[in-house]
């Protein structure tokens, strides 16, 4: 940061600098127009066009070489590969063309560079060329467009076919509860309003709702690989928004209503740890927590992979550090933690 900082007051100096070395050349008598370009003006200008061009493709090398690795690791959810695959196959597109059109466009600048003696041909139109640098973005955007919406569809369409586990995903400044619809799979009526500390009612659970009683209430969430799960959620305060990147998942939680979202895990938690990108991952930042704790320097403690949802809408001052354990477990693991955690009415206290 004080790098950047100190780079950024020597190019400013370097800029004031400049500006007043050409206010002096301007105070000065001459009989010459400088404010003309001249031939030689052009020729660096034209010279300048490349090096920009250098420049651009010097730092898209350059980010692609060095923050490749920040990328997120395979998708762990069923519908997560498709979305890749739209997203890659739309980068691959635009960076095609933009390396093509930026060439082309500095080349041309270049080339055409204003020089004495020489006049601009006047050329009205070409139907042709229009038709085909008209129908060419029409075909590859409608095809994106159309796969696009074919994605978002599918993604969006939440149903209650394959048996699908319940679970609500309550936000609130600043953190995440998540409640599973117990053995009738459906989840007790809440609201706000009804939310009672003295009696341990956290997410406003409506007690004379017979659907709640089994609900489970819980702050790490876990779930069965392979099975469907129907989020719902809620917010009691402002715009929250449930993301889960390595599902490829995210859905604003609204106050006053309920969205939701599904998915399928596919990867478990262990099987994510043993995952290259993973590992390579863990490596890196437990090497940078290594120095820091040389250093007696806080959140040095080695890390581990987890999944994890967070916050994407800033929410508030603690917003950074809204986010809930996710554990993909095998179906017998989680039935195992189910049988251990308490439903909403054995954990109720009854009023005093
Ligand atoms: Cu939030």
């Amino acid at each position: 940061m004080t790098a950047l900082l100190t780079f950024t007051v020597l190019v400013l100096v370097a800029i004031a600098i400049w500006q007043m070395t050409k206010i002096f050349q301007l105070s000065q008598l001459r009989t010459e127009h400088t404010e003309v370009a001249n031939d030689n003006d052009n020729k660096t200008n034209g010279y300048l066009l490349f090096a920009f061009l250098i420049f651009i493709y010097g730092i898209t090398i350059f980010s692609f070489a060095k923050y490749s690795k920040v990328l997120l690791p395979e998708a762990a959810s069923e519908h997560g590969g498709e979305y890749d695959q739209l997203m890659w196959v739309s980068f691959a597109i635009i960076f095609f063309v933009q390396t093509i059109t930026q060439a082309l466009l500095h080349y041309f600048g270049y080339k055409y560079r204003g020089q004495e003696g020489k006049k601009a041909l006047f050329y009205a139109d070409n139907d042709r060329l229009e038709f085909i640098w008209t129908i060419i973005p029409v075909i590859v955007l409608a095809g994106l467009i159309l796969w696009g919406l074919y994605t978002w569809t599918t993604i969006m369409d939440v149903n209650d076919e394959d048996d699908p586990i319940v679970v609500e995903l309550y936000a609130q400044q600043f953190n995440w509860t998540a409640r599973y619809a117990g053995d009738d799979n459906v989840l007790g009526d809440a609201n706000v309003r009804l939310i009672d500390i003295n009696k341990a009612n956290v997410l406003g659970i409506d007690e004379s709702d017979p659907n709640g009683e089994d609900d489970v209430i819980v702050k790490e969430l876990h779930l069965p690989v392979g099975r469907k799960v129907n989020f719902k959620m809620r917010s009691q305060d402002v715009l929250h928004s449930a993301y889960m990147p390595h599902f490829r998942a995210q859905m604003n939680c609204v106050p006053g209503m309920i969205t939701q979202f599904s998915f399928t895990p596919t990867v478990t938690t262990e099987e994510m740890r043993r995952n290259p990108d993973v590992v390579d991952k863990v490596k890196r930042t437990n090497a940078i927590r290594a120095e820091r704790a040389a250093e007696g320097l806080p959140n040095s403690d080695p890390w581990e992979f987890d999944y994890i949802l967070l916050c994407n809408k800033i929410c508030g001052k603690s917003h950074y550090n809204m986010q809930m354990k996710i554990i993909v477990e095998t179906e017998e693991e989680f039935n195992k933690w189910m049988a251990e955690q308490k439903t909403f009415k054995e954990n109720m206290t009854p009023a005093q």
